[in-house]
């Protein structure tokens, strides 16, 4: 059964777009408007009761019954329990795919986020200050990233996961934070790999807006 995905074109949005493509999940997109409020109608906030997106809506949820998640972490790990691929089943090759998800939903999402808000700030005094402050700890966390793929193909090792999509989605916005991949050849050896992967491209062609 098609399950029914807002979003808008964002970092948070694409992860589910790859991931939806990736699983080769049927979906439907329902355009979010972050610009224009949509995210605070009382018809969103039911499904997404913090006002962002993404969010879906599977008819077909556990037990045959309709439900909704929000939080882009928690939708991952339901898809990837719901079609199983892309989250291991042994809890041993589990633990870093929950890593990695994890550092990204703790880490490199907010980080390079506070980075772009401080580039819309007017004060050029307060635009630098704080986007110095969020850039330096955003490329602190592709040095992080480019010490474990050194040793890796994927974030949770040999195969690629639901962790992947989720850094990809922001990795994807790096020309956006000003980082030369080129800093990172670890990092940009995986991009290069995942970007290559048709499902993958699908996800980031597909239309969100
Ligand atoms: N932790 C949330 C963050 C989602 C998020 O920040 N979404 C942004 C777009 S990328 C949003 O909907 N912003 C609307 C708002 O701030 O009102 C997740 O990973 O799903």
């Amino acid at each position: 059964m098609t399950i029914k995905f807002y979003s808008w074109d964002t970092p948070n949005g694409r992860k589910i777009s790859v991931a939806l493509e990736e699983m080769g999940l049927p979906y439907t997109v329902h355009p979010v408007n972050i610009g224009q409020r949509e995210q605070f109608a009382p018809a969103f906030l039911a499904i997404s009761p913090n006002n962002r997106i993404p969010a879906i809506v599977d008819e077909d949820g556990p037990g045959g019954k309709p439900v909704s998640v929000f939080e882009s972490g928690a939708i991952l790990l339901y898809l990837g329990e719901k079609t199983g691929k892309f989250l291991p089943a042994s809890l041993a090759d589990r633990i870093p795919v929950l890593e990695w998800l994890m550092f990204q939903m703790g880490g490199f999402g907010p980080m390079p986020g506070q980075a772009h808000f401080f580039l819309t700030v007017a004060d050029e005094a307060i635009k630098a200050w704080g986007f110095k402050r969020y850039q330096d700890e955003t490329r602190r966390l592709y040095g992080v990233m480019d010490r474990r793929l050194a040793g890796n193909d994927y974030f949770a090792g040999a195969d690629v996961s639901i962790a992947d999509f989720a850094i990809l989605g922001w990795a994807w916005r790096h020309p956006k934070h000003q980082v030369d991949l080129a800093e990172f050849p670890d990092v940009k050896r995986w991009y290069d790999a995942m970007m290559a992967r048709p499902a993958t491209q699908r996800g980031f062609e597909v239309k969100l807006t």
